[in-house]
């Protein structure tokens, strides 16, 4: 008789994030693709959830050009809130709850919290899996102020504005690495009836000056900095907030390869948000995440990600 092999078994990526259920924990950060299609087919690519770019209530032209300054270990961003504006933003999210093959979570952005909640009423009306609130958006303080999470009193005013009207749908609030406590933060949006936390926005703002010209490349100077150069900074906030909530965390911030996926998992996410690394290895970002990660789970014997979460702890 042959003797039967076990071969080891696919380990599952699975995941379910405030009720919703996603293949796998990728998900696409907010802003790194602006079109309805590129988000889309992100998804056809494999991205366990979407995240569309923060709406605003307004349209925004966005800040001057470039917009986007690779550098060494990362990259450097002063978008400046480009968007449509939020009754173009509401007929382009119908379009991608029909075609999306997975989640979508829409992002808005708004410097009062009145404007939040009018914001939160009219997108939950089309029903998007999940509801992002931009608290932290670190390139537009010359004319909104510190971002909202830098103060846990205003992010639990507007996490609770956002519940009255939120609907079903679930909440998460978007935090800034750029605090003393980010844990206080966290708490706080908890306690004001947040579903989830995504962490972290970019750090900063930075600047990168070309000494030829002795400009400032950026065209608004100053940005937000991302990708591997900030990840050490993720993975200790994702550590953090871990320790301060029970909610969930969709927790990104440089991370690039199936084994950043784990490690930041290790320290607590539930997803993984990815962005920069879109930039640096393609479309095909999210397919390629998991097929690492799976080749070390096998590797490991871990059969799903509850087996890793909050692991480092
Ligand atoms: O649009 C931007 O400049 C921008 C936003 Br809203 C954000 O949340 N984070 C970022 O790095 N850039």
């Amino acid at each position: 008789m042959v003797k039967k092999t076990k071969k080891p078994s696919n380990p599952d990526l699975s995941i379910k994030l405030c009720g919703v259920m996603f293949e796998n924990p990728t998900v696409l950060f907010s802003g790194i693709y602006e079109s309805p299609q590129d988000l889309i087919n992100a998804s056809k690519n494999g991205a366990g959830a979407i995240t569309t770019k923060s709406v605003s209530i307004g349209l925004r032209e966005g800040h001057p050009q470039p917009r986007i300054v690779k550098f060494d270990h990362g990259f450097i961003n002063s978008v400046g809130l480009k968007n449509p504006g939020l009754e173009k933003a509401k007929e382009e999210l119908k379009k991608m709850l029909l075609e999306s093959k997975s989640p979508v979570i829409a992002s808005i952005f708004a410097d009062k919290t009145s404007d939040f909640q009018k914001l939160a009423k009219e997108i939950t009306e089309v029903k998007p899996h999940i509801l992002e609130l931009n608290l932290s958006c670190p390139n537009v303080e010359g004319e909104f102020g510190r971002p909202f999470a830098t103060d846990a009193k205003i992010s639990a005013k507007v996490v609770r504005a956002v519940k009255k009207v939120s609907k079903k749908v679930p909440v998460i609030a978007k935090l800034t690495p750029n605090v003393l406590d980010i844990k206080e933060i966290a708490r706080a949006v908890e306690g004001a009836g947040a579903d989830g936390i995504s962490a972290i926005n970019t750090i900063g703002p930075g600047m990168i000056i070309d000494i030829k010209t002795k400009k400032a490349k950026l065209g608004n100077k100053r940005g937000g900095v991302s990708g591997p150069a900030i990840k050490p900074v993720a993975i200790r906030c994702i550590f953090d907030i871990y320790e301060a909530v029970k909610i969930p965390i969709i927790g990104g911030g440089g991370i690039t390869t199936g084994e950043d996926a784990i490690e930041i998992i290790m320290a607590g996410a539930t997803a993984v948000g990815i962005g920069s690394a879109v930039y640096l290895r393609g479309r095909n970002v999210f397919s390629e995440i998991c097929k690492e990660m799976k080749v070390f789970m096998k590797k490991e014997g871990y059969k799903s990600l509850k087996e890793i979460r909050g692991a480092a702890h």
